[in-house]
Protein backbone atom coordinates (compact mmCIF):
# COMPACT_ATOMS: atom_id res chain seq x y z
CA UNK A 1 0.00 0.00 0.00
CA UNK A 2 3.32 2.22 0.89
CA UNK A 3 4.58 1.45 -2.12
CA UNK A 4 1.38 2.07 -4.22
CA UNK A 5 0.89 5.70 -2.56
CA UNK A 6 4.21 7.09 -3.28
CA UNK A 7 4.03 6.40 -7.10
CA UNK A 8 0.53 7.42 -7.03
CA UNK A 9 1.44 10.42 -5.77
CA UNK A 10 4.47 11.14 -7.91
CA UNK A 11 2.31 10.28 -11.22
CA UNK A 12 -0.32 13.24 -10.09
CA UNK A 13 -3.04 11.57 -9.62
CA UNK A 14 -5.86 13.36 -8.80
CA UNK A 15 -6.23 13.42 -4.97
CA UNK A 16 -9.52 15.17 -4.25
CA UNK A 17 -12.44 12.95 -2.36
CA UNK A 18 -15.84 12.68 -2.63
CA UNK A 19 -16.02 14.53 0.33
CA UNK A 20 -13.92 17.11 -0.52
CA UNK A 21 -16.26 17.57 -3.56
CA UNK A 22 -19.17 17.81 -1.29
CA UNK A 23 -17.74 20.32 0.98
CA UNK A 24 -16.72 22.40 -1.60
CA UNK A 25 -20.13 22.19 -3.52
CA UNK A 26 -21.99 22.62 -0.53
CA UNK A 27 -19.89 25.82 0.26
CA UNK A 28 -20.59 27.00 -3.20
CA UNK A 29 -24.46 25.99 -2.85
CA UNK A 30 -24.15 28.20 0.65
CA UNK A 31 -23.17 31.44 -1.31
CA UNK A 32 -25.94 30.92 -3.94
CA UNK A 33 -28.87 30.54 -0.63
CA UNK A 34 -27.74 33.53 0.41
CA UNK A 35 -27.44 35.39 -2.83
CA UNK A 36 -30.87 34.20 -3.73
CA UNK A 37 -32.32 35.30 0.07
CA UNK A 38 -30.41 38.79 -0.80
CA UNK A 39 -32.21 39.21 -4.26
CA UNK A 40 -35.08 38.29 -2.97
CA UNK A 41 -35.21 40.71 0.28
CA UNK A 42 -33.68 43.69 -2.04
CA UNK A 43 -35.85 43.17 -5.17
CA UNK A 44 -39.23 42.17 -3.21
CA UNK A 45 -40.03 45.43 -1.85
CA UNK A 46 -39.67 46.88 -5.74
CA UNK A 47 -41.70 43.99 -6.73
CA UNK A 48 -44.77 44.72 -3.85
CA UNK A 49 -44.66 48.21 -4.76
CA UNK A 50 -44.89 47.98 -8.98
CA UNK A 51 -47.24 45.39 -8.78
CA UNK A 52 -50.65 47.26 -7.62
CA UNK A 53 -49.34 49.82 -10.89
CA UNK A 54 -49.02 46.67 -13.06
CA UNK A 55 -52.36 45.47 -11.92
CA UNK A 56 -53.67 48.56 -12.89
CA UNK A 57 -52.47 48.90 -16.08
CA UNK A 58 -52.68 44.92 -17.02
CA UNK A 59 -56.54 45.38 -15.94
CA UNK A 60 -57.32 48.71 -17.45
CA UNK A 61 -55.65 48.09 -21.18
CA UNK A 62 -57.38 44.89 -21.83
CA UNK A 63 -59.09 44.85 -25.02
CA UNK A 64 -62.88 46.29 -25.18
CA UNK A 65 -64.47 42.59 -24.55
CA UNK A 66 -62.27 41.30 -22.15
CA UNK A 67 -62.94 44.21 -19.39
CA UNK A 68 -64.39 42.71 -16.65
CA UNK A 69 -67.06 45.83 -15.58
CA UNK A 70 -66.86 47.27 -19.36
CA UNK A 71 -64.91 50.29 -17.87
CA UNK A 72 -61.38 50.63 -17.78
CA UNK A 73 -60.91 53.06 -15.12
CA UNK A 74 -63.10 50.64 -12.65
CA UNK A 75 -60.93 47.68 -14.17
CA UNK A 76 -57.86 49.59 -13.81
CA UNK A 77 -58.51 49.77 -10.12
CA UNK A 78 -60.03 46.74 -9.80
CA UNK A 79 -56.57 45.52 -10.81
CA UNK A 80 -54.86 47.91 -8.61
CA UNK A 81 -56.39 46.00 -5.73
CA UNK A 82 -56.23 43.03 -6.97
CA UNK A 83 -51.93 43.92 -6.97
CA UNK A 84 -52.21 45.32 -3.57
CA UNK A 85 -54.18 41.68 -2.19
CA UNK A 86 -50.99 39.69 -3.85
CA UNK A 87 -47.98 42.21 -3.19
CA UNK A 88 -47.34 40.06 0.30
CA UNK A 89 -46.52 37.35 -1.32
CA UNK A 90 -44.18 38.66 -3.40
CA UNK A 91 -41.24 38.50 -1.17
CA UNK A 92 -41.84 34.46 -0.58
CA UNK A 93 -42.33 34.17 -4.69
CA UNK A 94 -39.00 35.97 -5.55
CA UNK A 95 -37.02 33.73 -2.60
CA UNK A 96 -38.78 30.35 -4.07
CA UNK A 97 -38.25 31.58 -7.91
CA UNK A 98 -34.32 32.37 -7.21
CA UNK A 99 -33.75 29.27 -5.15
CA UNK A 100 -35.33 27.35 -8.10
CA UNK A 101 -33.21 29.01 -10.82
CA UNK A 102 -29.64 29.29 -8.75
CA UNK A 103 -30.12 25.33 -7.87
CA UNK A 104 -31.55 24.24 -10.80
CA UNK A 105 -34.18 22.28 -9.20
CA UNK A 106 -35.58 21.47 -12.46
CA UNK A 107 -32.66 19.39 -13.40
CA UNK A 108 -31.77 17.77 -10.53
CA UNK A 109 -32.67 14.31 -11.29
CA UNK A 110 -32.44 14.70 -15.11
CA UNK A 111 -32.30 10.97 -16.93
CA UNK A 112 -31.67 11.68 -20.88
CA UNK A 113 -30.78 8.33 -22.21
CA UNK A 114 -31.49 10.03 -25.84
CA UNK A 115 -28.02 11.57 -25.49
CA UNK A 116 -27.11 8.74 -26.41
CA UNK A 117 -27.78 8.68 -30.54
CA UNK A 118 -26.59 7.06 -33.41
CA UNK A 119 -23.77 9.47 -33.67
CA UNK A 120 -22.93 8.57 -30.33
CA UNK A 121 -22.93 4.57 -30.74
CA UNK A 122 -21.44 5.19 -33.76
CA UNK A 123 -18.33 6.40 -32.55
CA UNK A 124 -18.17 4.26 -29.51
CA UNK A 125 -18.15 1.35 -32.31
CA UNK A 126 -15.55 3.17 -34.14
CA UNK A 127 -13.47 4.06 -31.48
CA UNK A 128 -13.63 1.06 -28.83
CA UNK A 129 -15.29 -1.42 -31.52
CA UNK A 130 -17.84 -1.75 -28.90
CA UNK A 131 -20.16 -4.77 -30.37
CA UNK A 132 -24.05 -4.30 -29.59
CA UNK A 133 -24.76 -7.76 -29.98
CA UNK A 134 -23.12 -8.61 -26.76
CA UNK A 135 -23.31 -7.06 -23.04
CA UNK A 136 -20.30 -4.77 -22.74
CA UNK A 137 -19.72 -3.82 -18.95
CA UNK A 138 -16.85 -1.03 -17.94
CA UNK A 139 -14.91 -1.66 -14.88
CA UNK A 140 -13.24 1.75 -14.17
CA UNK A 141 -11.87 3.57 -10.96
CA UNK A 142 -8.79 5.32 -9.87
CA UNK A 143 -5.81 3.74 -9.97
CA UNK A 144 -4.73 1.20 -8.12
CA UNK A 145 -7.69 0.37 -7.22
CA UNK A 146 -7.92 -3.22 -8.05
CA UNK A 147 -9.66 -2.98 -11.58
CA UNK A 148 -7.96 -5.27 -13.40
CA UNK A 149 -8.30 -7.22 -10.76
CA UNK A 150 -11.89 -7.47 -10.81
CA UNK A 151 -12.14 -7.99 -14.25
CA UNK A 152 -9.91 -10.90 -13.69
CA UNK A 153 -12.05 -12.11 -10.56
CA UNK A 154 -15.08 -11.86 -12.54
CA UNK A 155 -13.42 -13.99 -15.62
CA UNK A 156 -11.98 -16.60 -12.51
CA UNK A 157 -8.78 -16.15 -14.01
CA UNK A 158 -5.30 -16.37 -12.25
CA UNK A 159 -3.37 -13.44 -12.52
CA UNK A 160 -0.91 -16.17 -13.90
CA UNK A 161 -3.11 -16.94 -16.40
CA UNK A 162 -1.63 -15.91 -19.72
CA UNK A 163 -5.62 -14.85 -20.42
CA UNK A 164 -5.84 -12.76 -17.66
CA UNK A 165 -5.31 -8.62 -17.26
CA UNK A 166 -1.88 -7.04 -16.36
CA UNK A 167 -2.33 -6.54 -12.30
CA UNK A 168 0.37 -4.10 -10.67
CA UNK A 169 1.38 -1.52 -8.38
CA UNK A 170 2.21 0.56 -11.62
CA UNK A 171 -0.70 2.39 -14.22
CA UNK A 172 -0.54 -0.91 -16.03
CA UNK A 173 -3.85 -0.07 -18.12
CA UNK A 174 -3.22 2.35 -20.91
CA UNK A 175 -5.67 1.82 -22.99
CA UNK A 176 -9.21 0.60 -22.82
CA UNK A 177 -9.21 -3.46 -23.21
CA UNK A 178 -12.04 -6.17 -23.51
CA UNK A 179 -11.65 -9.22 -22.37
CA UNK A 180 -14.35 -12.48 -22.83
CA UNK A 181 -16.23 -13.98 -20.43
CA UNK A 182 -15.14 -17.85 -20.70
CA UNK A 183 -18.34 -18.96 -19.85
CA UNK A 184 -20.89 -16.05 -20.30
CA UNK A 185 -19.48 -15.57 -23.69
CA UNK A 186 -22.09 -12.82 -24.43
CA UNK A 187 -20.44 -11.37 -22.04
CA UNK A 188 -17.26 -8.55 -22.69
CA UNK A 189 -15.44 -6.71 -19.75
CA UNK A 190 -13.50 -4.08 -20.36
CA UNK A 191 -10.59 -3.24 -18.34
CA UNK A 192 -10.48 0.69 -18.73
CA UNK A 193 -7.51 3.07 -17.61
CA UNK A 194 -7.41 4.53 -14.33
CA UNK A 195 -9.15 7.81 -13.99
CA UNK A 196 -7.80 11.02 -12.76
CA UNK A 197 -4.50 10.75 -13.77
CA UNK A 198 -2.62 13.22 -16.22
CA UNK A 199 -2.72 10.56 -19.16
CA UNK A 200 -6.64 10.14 -18.55
CA UNK A 201 -8.10 13.04 -16.45
CA UNK A 202 -11.52 13.25 -15.07
CA UNK A 203 -13.13 15.75 -16.64
CA UNK A 204 -12.90 14.48 -20.19
CA UNK A 205 -12.69 10.59 -19.29
CA UNK A 206 -16.43 9.51 -19.87
CA UNK A 207 -17.08 11.43 -23.04
CA UNK A 208 -13.81 10.31 -24.46
CA UNK A 209 -14.20 6.59 -23.61
CA UNK A 210 -18.17 6.72 -24.37
CA UNK A 211 -19.19 5.42 -21.51
CA UNK A 212 -22.96 5.91 -22.02
CA UNK A 213 -22.33 3.73 -24.74
CA UNK A 214 -21.77 0.23 -22.33
CA UNK A 215 -25.05 -2.02 -20.82
CA UNK A 216 -23.40 -0.98 -16.87
CA UNK A 217 -20.25 0.40 -15.15
CA UNK A 218 -18.63 -0.94 -12.37
CA UNK A 219 -16.58 1.53 -10.10
CA UNK A 220 -13.92 0.12 -8.35
CA UNK A 221 -12.48 1.89 -5.73
CA UNK A 222 -10.16 1.55 -2.01
CA UNK A 223 -10.71 3.37 1.06
CA UNK A 224 -12.49 6.08 0.16
CA UNK A 225 -14.54 7.25 -2.92
CA UNK A 226 -13.69 9.86 -4.88
CA UNK A 227 -14.81 13.22 -6.64
CA UNK A 228 -13.50 11.71 -10.33
CA UNK A 229 -16.06 8.32 -9.19
CA UNK A 230 -18.82 10.80 -8.24
CA UNK A 231 -17.97 12.51 -11.51
CA UNK A 232 -18.61 9.35 -13.70
CA UNK A 233 -21.41 8.24 -11.37
CA UNK A 234 -23.43 11.17 -11.88
CA UNK A 235 -22.66 11.04 -16.02
CA UNK A 236 -23.68 7.63 -15.76
CA UNK A 237 -27.23 8.49 -14.40
CA UNK A 238 -27.68 11.25 -16.96
CA UNK A 239 -27.29 8.43 -19.71
CA UNK A 240 -29.07 6.18 -17.32
CA UNK A 241 -26.45 3.48 -17.11
CA UNK A 242 -26.28 1.34 -14.21
CA UNK A 243 -23.61 1.80 -11.90
CA UNK A 244 -22.20 -1.12 -9.56
CA UNK A 245 -19.60 0.44 -7.03
CA UNK A 246 -17.32 -1.83 -5.35
CA UNK A 247 -15.26 -1.05 -2.25
CA UNK A 248 -12.56 -3.34 -3.34
CA UNK A 249 -9.35 -4.94 -1.05
CA UNK A 250 -12.08 -5.90 1.95
CA UNK A 251 -9.60 -8.86 2.66
CA UNK A 252 -6.83 -6.22 3.89
CA UNK A 253 -9.47 -4.12 5.14
CA UNK A 254 -10.59 -7.43 7.35
CA UNK A 255 -6.80 -8.28 8.21
CA UNK A 256 -6.19 -5.02 9.49
CA UNK A 257 -9.17 -5.18 11.55
CA UNK A 258 -8.21 -8.76 12.88
CA UNK A 259 -4.83 -7.60 13.59
CA UNK A 260 -5.85 -4.91 15.99
CA UNK A 261 -8.61 -7.29 17.71
CA UNK A 262 -6.09 -9.93 18.69
CA UNK A 263 -5.93 -8.88 22.30
CA UNK A 264 -9.38 -10.00 22.28
CA UNK A 265 -8.51 -14.08 22.27
CA UNK A 266 -11.97 -15.24 23.40
CA UNK A 267 -13.23 -14.96 19.92
CA UNK A 268 -12.19 -18.32 17.12
CA UNK A 269 -10.95 -17.18 13.36
CA UNK A 270 -13.88 -17.08 11.81
CA UNK A 271 -15.73 -15.07 14.70
CA UNK A 272 -12.99 -12.67 14.52
CA UNK A 273 -13.84 -12.53 10.46
CA UNK A 274 -17.34 -12.21 11.31
CA UNK A 275 -16.64 -9.16 13.61
CA UNK A 276 -14.47 -7.20 11.47
CA UNK A 277 -16.81 -7.35 8.48
CA UNK A 278 -19.50 -5.95 10.72
CA UNK A 279 -17.15 -3.16 11.76
CA UNK A 280 -16.25 -2.65 7.75
CA UNK A 281 -19.93 -2.40 7.25
CA UNK A 282 -20.91 0.19 9.82
CA UNK A 283 -17.86 1.87 8.19
CA UNK A 284 -18.77 2.02 4.43
CA UNK A 285 -22.17 3.06 5.60
CA UNK A 286 -20.92 5.97 7.56
CA UNK A 287 -18.34 7.20 4.97
CA UNK A 288 -19.11 5.66 1.27
CA UNK A 289 -22.74 4.69 2.01
CA UNK A 290 -22.99 8.84 3.21
CA UNK A 291 -21.55 9.86 0.03
CA UNK A 292 -23.70 8.12 -2.20
CA UNK A 293 -26.49 9.62 -0.57
CA UNK A 294 -25.48 12.91 -0.25
CA UNK A 295 -24.48 12.95 -3.66
CA UNK A 296 -28.14 11.09 -4.65
CA UNK A 297 -26.55 8.34 -5.98
CA UNK A 298 -28.41 4.79 -5.94
CA UNK A 299 -27.15 3.16 -2.78
CA UNK A 300 -28.67 -0.19 -3.55
CA UNK A 301 -25.35 -0.87 -5.62
CA UNK A 302 -22.59 -0.80 -3.10
CA UNK A 303 -20.75 -4.06 -2.67
CA UNK A 304 -17.61 -4.77 -0.64
CA UNK A 305 -15.52 -7.51 -1.95
CA UNK A 306 -11.92 -8.78 -2.25
CA UNK A 307 -10.89 -9.38 -5.61
CA UNK A 308 -9.35 -12.28 -5.12
CA UNK A 309 -12.00 -13.45 -3.22
CA UNK A 310 -14.10 -12.98 -6.39
CA UNK A 311 -11.81 -14.98 -8.46
CA UNK A 312 -11.88 -17.77 -5.89
CA UNK A 313 -15.51 -17.93 -6.00
CA UNK A 314 -15.61 -17.61 -9.86
CA UNK A 315 -13.26 -20.82 -9.88
CA UNK A 316 -15.58 -22.56 -7.59
CA UNK A 317 -18.51 -22.58 -9.51
CA UNK A 318 -16.98 -23.05 -13.17
CA UNK A 319 -15.71 -26.02 -11.95
CA UNK A 320 -19.42 -26.79 -10.28
CA UNK A 321 -17.71 -27.41 -6.56
CA UNK A 322 -19.12 -26.72 -3.66
CA UNK A 323 -18.50 -23.20 -2.11
CA UNK A 324 -17.89 -24.08 1.53
CA UNK A 325 -18.51 -21.42 4.33
CA UNK A 326 -14.67 -21.07 5.00
CA UNK A 327 -15.06 -18.99 0.80
CA UNK A 328 -15.61 -16.21 3.43
CA UNK A 329 -17.85 -14.12 0.58
CA UNK A 330 -19.17 -10.77 1.43
CA UNK A 331 -20.87 -9.46 -1.47
CA UNK A 332 -19.04 -11.36 -4.20
CA UNK A 333 -21.97 -13.68 -4.93
CA UNK A 334 -24.72 -10.81 -4.76
CA UNK A 335 -22.31 -8.48 -7.16
CA UNK A 336 -22.34 -11.08 -9.66
CA UNK A 337 -26.27 -12.07 -9.61
CA UNK A 338 -27.38 -8.32 -9.45
CA UNK A 339 -24.95 -7.39 -12.32
CA UNK A 340 -26.42 -10.33 -14.58
CA UNK A 341 -30.06 -9.45 -13.44
CA UNK A 342 -29.35 -5.88 -14.30
CA UNK A 343 -27.92 -6.50 -17.65
CA UNK A 344 -31.00 -9.06 -18.40
CA UNK A 345 -33.68 -6.64 -17.47
CA UNK A 346 -31.85 -3.80 -19.64
CA UNK A 347 -31.21 -5.85 -22.64
CA UNK A 348 -35.31 -6.97 -22.46
CA UNK A 349 -36.37 -3.32 -21.52
CA UNK A 350 -34.44 -2.31 -24.82
CA UNK A 351 -35.98 -5.32 -26.91
CA UNK A 352 -39.60 -4.42 -25.84
CA UNK A 353 -39.53 -0.51 -26.61
CA UNK A 354 -37.75 -1.13 -30.14
CA UNK A 355 -40.63 0.00 -31.93
CA UNK A 356 -39.44 3.92 -31.81
CA UNK A 357 -36.92 4.45 -34.03
CA UNK A 358 -34.92 7.07 -32.29
CA UNK A 359 -34.48 5.09 -28.93
CA UNK A 360 -31.08 3.90 -28.54
CA UNK A 361 -32.45 -0.03 -28.73
CA UNK A 362 -33.55 0.79 -32.15
CA UNK A 363 -29.85 2.22 -32.81
CA UNK A 364 -28.00 -0.19 -31.56
CA UNK A 365 -30.07 -3.06 -33.54
CA UNK A 366 -29.21 -1.43 -36.51
CA UNK A 367 -25.67 -1.66 -35.99
CA UNK A 368 -25.31 -4.92 -35.16
CA UNK A 369 -23.52 -6.75 -37.05
CA UNK A 370 -24.72 -10.30 -35.86
CA UNK A 371 -27.39 -11.43 -33.80
CA UNK A 372 -26.92 -14.04 -30.50
CA UNK A 373 -29.57 -15.71 -28.69
CA UNK A 374 -26.99 -17.38 -25.95
CA UNK A 375 -28.49 -16.79 -22.82
CA UNK A 376 -26.44 -15.50 -19.71
CA UNK A 377 -26.37 -18.04 -16.90
CA UNK A 378 -24.42 -18.78 -14.97
CA UNK A 379 -24.86 -22.24 -13.19
N1 LIG B 1 -5.13 -7.93 -1.09
C1 LIG B 1 -5.70 -7.50 -2.20
N2 LIG B 1 -4.97 -6.88 -3.15
C2 LIG B 1 -5.60 -6.48 -4.28
C3 LIG B 1 -6.98 -6.67 -4.47
N3 LIG B 1 -7.30 -6.15 -5.66
C4 LIG B 1 -6.17 -5.66 -6.19
N4 LIG B 1 -5.13 -5.86 -5.36
C5 LIG B 1 -3.72 -5.43 -5.59
O1 LIG B 1 -3.72 -4.02 -5.84
C6 LIG B 1 -2.73 -3.72 -6.83
C7 LIG B 1 -3.36 -3.00 -8.01
O2 LIG B 1 -4.25 -3.88 -8.66
P1 LIG B 1 -4.70 -3.68 -10.17
O3 LIG B 1 -5.78 -4.69 -10.43
O4 LIG B 1 -3.55 -3.68 -11.11
O5 LIG B 1 -5.33 -2.21 -10.08
P2 LIG B 1 -5.80 -1.25 -11.25
O6 LIG B 1 -4.69 -0.29 -11.50
O7 LIG B 1 -6.99 -0.56 -10.72
O8 LIG B 1 -6.12 -2.09 -12.45
C8 LIG B 1 -2.08 -5.04 -7.21
O9 LIG B 1 -0.92 -5.19 -6.43
C9 LIG B 1 -3.12 -6.08 -6.82
O10 LIG B 1 -2.54 -7.34 -6.50
C10 LIG B 1 -7.74 -7.34 -3.44
O11 LIG B 1 -8.96 -7.52 -3.48
N5 LIG B 1 -7.05 -7.72 -2.33
MG1 LIG C 1 -5.32 -2.06 -14.40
Amino acid sequence: MGAQHSIIASAKVSTETANDLWRKESAKKGFKAAGALGAAILFAPAVMLALPFVGAYEFGTALENELVTGYPIMDGVIGGLFGVVVSPIAPFYCFLVSIQEIFELKYIHERNPRLIDRNYLKRAEGMLRLDFSHYNVAITGCPGTGKSSILNGLLGYKENNAKAATVGEIETTLEPKFYRHPILNTLYLWDMPGVGTPRHPTENFFENYCLGAFDAIILVFDDRLMASDIDIARRARKYDIPVFFVKNKSDLSIAKKIERMKIDSKLDKSEQWALAVSQLTVEIKDTIYKNMQQFGLDTNHLYIVSANVLRDFVILVRDRKPVHEQQKLIHEKVLITNLLDTLVERKDKESSTTKSNSNVASVKKSLRKRSRSKELVLS
